[in-house]
């Protein structure tokens, strides 16, 4: 706000200098406005920041308290703290050259005695979002609710077996919907939190999802009665903190939307750890939900190989961006979605400076991995191997089978004849991997 004084003083607007910039505090690949396919870097990225690790983060760990150095948490009012951390939001967007952020609703605005106090601080820390957003131009990306850390929500909060507190998670969500609307949001995410089970004995799995698919109906019947027409978005995570979360993988999520009707509301929001929990690989998951047209957004992130957990480190390797964003400019992009960093700072890395290493260094990793990506599909040799790969399919017999007109009937008698199949040949990974490291 204007008269306050600089949260981050002595880092001023971070600038794009090239790939042979030394500056640590610019930018060698994001070049905002530089186009990569016909279209700007910053509409195929759309960048967010995660309001919750980055201004709410304490790095605290199961093993001790938080570490954060953050001078500007100064008041000791919750409200007051919150309205001033929002000015913080913005010098910090502003100065990173990032268009877009997300948050839950606690992130912003505390959590008060009752859930009227908590919508009256809510609106009162919207305004001042709002006015933000209008000085700035930054914008929304998504909208969500918290509604995994109240002790309320200890058994979930859609499928949790206490009608109230089901309840009380339909008002946050009604609230959290509004607020998303009025700053313009782009989305509104449904993450998994507690929907899911510790126990297979004390659950019953059928109620409890159906009980998720009411609560989601109910979201998307409200948000048309108040005008949103942001994208819904379901983000996949197969564990933590549950044994097992309904919202698993995006199979199992495209599944739900489509025994439950949703899938015309909702799209994927697909984050990296995430999916390594589930024992995929980001590109898999892009790739599912891609072909099934339910790509929407992501959460960039990466986990760490040697630990099991959702570590949510800032993405820095440039072979995991180059697939993500392949996938990406295969499907059509993602907008209205983005690419938020649902990232924290380690534990170890308390300066305030830290935030901007590690925007940046995810913003690059991005950008690099856009522009290889795009390279990759100009000059076509990736698709040419696929097409050579394929090309039996692109035969008679293949056009007959792909277009329907086969049966196991007269493929019978097509084999018959034949007496057998072509030989196989080679699928030739190492060539296509090789391939792969010449743009890199
Ligand atoms: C948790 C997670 C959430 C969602 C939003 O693992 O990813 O922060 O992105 O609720
Ligand atoms: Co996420």
């Amino acid at each position: 706000m204007a008269g306050t004084s600089e949260a981050f003083a002595g880092i001023g607007k971070i600038r794009f200098e090239g790939p042979s910039s030394k500056n640590m505090l610019a930018f060698r690949h994001y070049d905002a406005d530089a186009l990569v396919e016909g279209k700007p870097m910053r509409d195929h990225l759309r960048f967010a920041v995660s309001y919750w690790h980055t201004f709410r983060g304490t790095g605290s760990d199961p093993f001790g308290p938080g570490t954060m150095i953050r001078p500007w948490e100064t008041e000791s009012d919750p409200l007051k703290a919150a309205l001033a951390r929002v000015d913080v939001a913005f010098e910090f967007l502003d100065k990173l050259g990032c268009d877009f952020y997300c948050f839950h609703d606690r992130d912003v605005a505390p959590d008060g005695k009752t859930l009227a106090e908590s919508n009256k601080s809510l609106d009162a820390v919207a305004d001042r979002l709002e006015q933000h957003q209008k000085q700035s131009g930054k914008r929304l990306l998504w909208g969500t609710a918290n509604l995994f850390s109240n002790p309320r929500y200890v058994h979930g909060a859609a499928t949790s077996p206490n009608v109230e507190t089901f309840a009380y998670a339909a008002a946050q969500v009604k609230k959290a919907l509004e607020v998303t609307h009025r700053l313009g949001g782009a989305g509104y995410v449904f993450w998994g939190g507690r929907e899911g089970y510790q126990c297979l004995w004390n659950t019953d799995m059928k109620r409890e999802v159906d009980h998720l698919a009411t609560f989601m109906h109910m979201a998307v019947e409200y948000a048309r009665e108040i005008g949103f027409t942001g994208q819904f978005y379901f983000e996949p995570k197969p564990r933590e903190p549950m044994k097992h979360q309904y919202d698993f993988d995006s199979a199992t999520c495209i599944n739900f939307l489509r025994a439950y009707g949703l899938e015309k509301h909702v799209k994927m929001n697909i984050e990296t750890n995430h999916a390594t929990l589930a024992g995929h690989e980001m590109q898999h998951e892009l790739e599912y939900a891609g072909m099934q047209g339910f790509l929407g957004s992501i959460d960039a992130n990466t986990g760490d190989t040697l630990v099991g957990w959702d570590t949510d480190q800032f993405p820095t390797n440039v072979y995991l961006t180059t697939q993500i964003m392949h996938s990406i400019l295969k499907y059509g992009g993602l907008a209205p979605g983005g690419v938020n960093f649902d990232a924290k700072v380690r534990r170890e890395s308390f300066e305030p400076v830290d935030l901007f290493h590690a925007h940046i260094g995810g913003m690059d990793a991005f950008a690099h991995g856009l522009k290889i990506a795009a390279a990759m599909r100009a000059d076509g040799a990736l698709q040419k191997l696929l097409d050579e790969r394929y090309a039996s399919w692109s035969g008679p017999l293949g056009k007959r089978i792909e277009s329907g007109s086969e049966s196991l009937a007269s493929l019978e008698k097509e084999m018959l004849a034949k007496g057998e199949a072509a030989a196989c040949k080679s699928g030739r990974q190492e060539l296509f991997e090789n391939l792969i490291n010449t743009y890199l």
